[in-house]
């Protein structure tokens, strides 16, 4: 069964994850079938993309897929995790990406949700950022994501309570760019979309990576970032990193020890 459908219509390619069941999990298997419909959007010289779960959702995604995060002692967020890929392959798109958001966004899928170039979304929708509520240690550069889309002091809330945060707040913080109801969400997201195509794409796609440089370009020394990563491997080596995924597994709140 496929977890991705891929539309392609003209310049537009609309990308429609279809796994409820597992709540859009970003399973591996859903990643690289995210991957091929980037490609084959390349492939087709698409001028925009629209990343969306089917409508009506409740839940967008689930993010990261729990069952696939490492046991322990190995950095679960990694640059070759899947998730880690999704997210570069969205920055380095040579288009416009569009999250048409509908229902709830979590974790890793934030991520993938704010690493679009435009977000719209509904007035159901909310969006979470779950490390915390885990026990995972959340790597630098998707700190950064999510530094790029909100303030600090914003982005410290969402990451430090784990709450999810309403539509309506996320608009008003500047997390998304537009509200609109179910029923006019994908016709104002494909008006966009064709007045994206009208324009010139190659000076499009040569903004959109000198933003990304620009949004990426945070001085970090060697020592700074090894620092860094021996604080991170001390998490995901922790006991309550393991009680994250084991709680979540077990379907039980988890109780962190803080050892
Ligand atoms: C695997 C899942 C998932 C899932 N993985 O439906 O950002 S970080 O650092 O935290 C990063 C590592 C990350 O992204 O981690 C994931 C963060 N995500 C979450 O904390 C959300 C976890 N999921 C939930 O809280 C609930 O599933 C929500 C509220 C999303 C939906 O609740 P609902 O009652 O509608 P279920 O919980 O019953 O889920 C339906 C099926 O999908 C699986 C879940 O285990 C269940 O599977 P079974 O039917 O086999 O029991 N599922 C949901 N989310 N992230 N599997």
């Amino acid at each position: 069964m496929s977890l991705v459908r891929v539309d392609i219509d003209g310049l537009l390619a609309t990308l429609t994850m279809t796994n409820q069941p597992k709540r859009n999990a970003l399973s591996e298997a859903m990643i690289n079938e995210v991957l091929a419909g980037l490609d084959e959007a390349l492939a087709a010289k698409v001028r925009c993309v629209i990343l969306r779960a089917e409508p009506g959702v409740k839940i967008w995604s689930s993010g990261h897929d729990i069952q696939e995060l490492p046991k322990s002692h190995r950095d679960p967020l990694g640059w070759s995790d899947p998730l880690r890929v999704v997210i570069r392959a969205i920055e380095e798109f040579p288009a416009p990406i569009i999250a048409l958001i509908e229902g709830g966004v979590w974790g890793g899928a934030c991520e993938v949700a704010l690493a679009c170039d435009i977000i719209v979304a509904t007035p159901d929708s909310t969006f979470a950022i779950t490390p915390a509520k885990l026990g995972v240690p959340y790597n630098v550069t998707g700190l950064l994501t999510f530094m790029n889309a909100a303030s600090l002091h914003t982005v410290k809330e969402m990451a430090f309570t784990a709450r999810p945060i309403d539509a309506e707040r996320a608009l008003l913080v500047g997390l998304i760019n537009h509200l609109r109801q179910a029923d006019e969400i994908t016709a104002f997201c494909v008006e966009m979309a064709r007045g994206i195509e009208k324009l010139a794409p190659l000076a499009i796609a040569v903004m959109k990576e000198e933003l990304r440089v620009l949004a990426s370009a945070h001085s970090i020394t060697p020592r700074m970032f090894e620092r860094v990563q021996g604080m991170r491997r001390k998490v995901y080596d922790s006991t309550d990193y393991e009680e994250g995924v084991k709680a979540f597994k077990e379907k039980r709140p988890p109780v962190f020890l803080g050892e």
